[in-house]
């Protein structure tokens, strides 16, 4: 005789770990680390726009580091919480859809294909951010910020209908004792080689260790135990590097003693100045973080001229957005758009100097763009023009 390879039904799985009072429980902090994930990621991506219907502020400084620490903290926590709560549903998926009534059964393939949705919408943001904060571009035909921020739009919707759907159910089981079996499917009774509080402490506490692991990345003095950190927080001068002089092909350009800073004022240029002339205006020192996009950060203390100063002395108007453009010949980041309100705070400065040094190449040198509450990736390195436009 053959065996009969069938599929399983909800039956076969008797566990009676695999249960709504489990799968709520887990669900509560997964809904809420995607929320945090969610709503930080809403704020990175406006800080990344090229241009603010309201104006992004520039205080406090530490903003941006702190809501993308979170937001790559939560999006971390997220993947043990999901994986169990995957697990304790997953006999769901093997429910025979009602056939013989059709009210039932177009509310079944609705409820299970916004389910789909859901879940396939929720792997893809937490794997194309794993892979993001590691550095690891696997997709050349698709911009990560963009489709990132649009399947957290599928994301979230699709989240917000799931609870709706399951409120009922969601605020009964919490509500009651969790080895309560009230909902527990009848075939769910086999106890399992730990218990249903077990379960998820461990599921918790996988989750505080992922984000400890992380966030070490974000948080001094947790460095030592971040192991999933992707940078170490050391670098020249007390701060990592992303792309360094070399990757970005500037090494010659930016080395050059004929280098010169242009300032062009409304499609014409109003002049330019020498490393020297930068050296020669009034110095001004900032305390500000580079946070990058990725999820690390870290604080380093930058001297260099105020940019409002060089405009000025250029007669560029103060009140204007400020295009800052790099040596850099190719890559998405080697242009920005520094907002007036950005261009005008006295603590954005065109940097020479990092930790009382000069900028070491791979920093910046000759100068760099350093402003309070700015994306780390919009912090343009190696600068060499600078415009106001009308
Ligand atoms: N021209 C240029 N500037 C750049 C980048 C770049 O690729 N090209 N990377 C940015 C990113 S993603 C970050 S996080 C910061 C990092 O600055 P650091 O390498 O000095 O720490 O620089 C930014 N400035
Ligand atoms: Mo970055």
């Amino acid at each position: 005789m053959t065996p009969r390879l069938a599929p399983p039904t909800p039956d076969s799985f008797t566990s009676r770990l695999r249960s709504p009072a489990v799968a709520a429980r887990v669900g509560l902090w997964l809904g809420i680390s995607f929320g945090i994930c969610f709503l930080t990621g809403l704020v990175s991506h406006y800080a990344q726009l090229p241009s603010h219907p309201i104006p992004f502020p520039t205080s406090p400084s530490w903003g941006y580091r702190f809501t993308q620490g979170l937001h790559v903290t939560t999006g971390i926590a997220a993947i043990p919480l999901l994986l169990v709560k995957l697990w304790s549903v997953l006999p769901k998926l093997f429910e025979a859809p009602p056939l013989h009534d059709a009210r039932k059964l177009l509310l079944t393939v609705l409820e299970r294909a916004s389910i789909a949705v859901l879940v396939a919408s929720a792997i893809f943001q937490l794997a194309t951010g794993v892979a993001n904060a590691a550095q690891w571009y696997p997709w050349s035909s698709f911009s990560f910020r963009t489709t990132h921020y649009a399947i957290a739009w599928v994301a979230i919707g699709a989240l917000v209908l799931h609870i709706a759907v399951k409120l009922p159910i969601i605020r009964d089981v919490l509500t009651s004792d969790i080895d309560d079996t009230t909902h527990d499917r009848e075939t769910a009774t086999t106890p399992g080689p730990l218990s249903r509080r077990a379960l998820v402490r461990t599921t918790f506490a996988a989750a505080a260790v992922a984000t400890l692991a992380t966030a070490g990345s974000t948080v001094t003095w947790l460095r030592q135990v971040s192991v999933l950190a992707v940078r170490t927080g050391e670098g020249p001068q007390g701060v990592p590097i992303n792309k360094s002089a070399r990757a970005a092909r500037v090494e010659e350009s930016a080395s050059s003693p004929d280098w010169r800073l242009e300032v062009v004022v409304d499609g014409t240029v109003a002049g330019s100045v020498s490393y020297d002339d930068l050296r020669a205006m009034q110095q001004h020192t900032v305390d500000l973080p580079i946070a990058c996009v990725e999820g690390w950060s870290a604080q380093g203390t930058w001297s260099g001229v105020r940019l409002a100063d060089l405009l000025a002395s250029f007669d560029a108007p103060a009140d204007r957005d400020v295009s800052v453009t790099s040596l850099q010949e190719s890559g998405p980041f080697r242009r920005t758009i520094l907002p007036a309100n950005f261009a005008a705070d006295e603590r954005t400065l065109l940097a020479l100097d990092l930790s009382g040094e000069p900028l070491s190449l791979d920093h910046g040198y000759p100068c760099r763009l350093i402003a309070p509450n700015r994306p780390g990736v919009l912090q343009t390195k190696w600068v060499s023009r600078l415009e106001v436009s009308a």
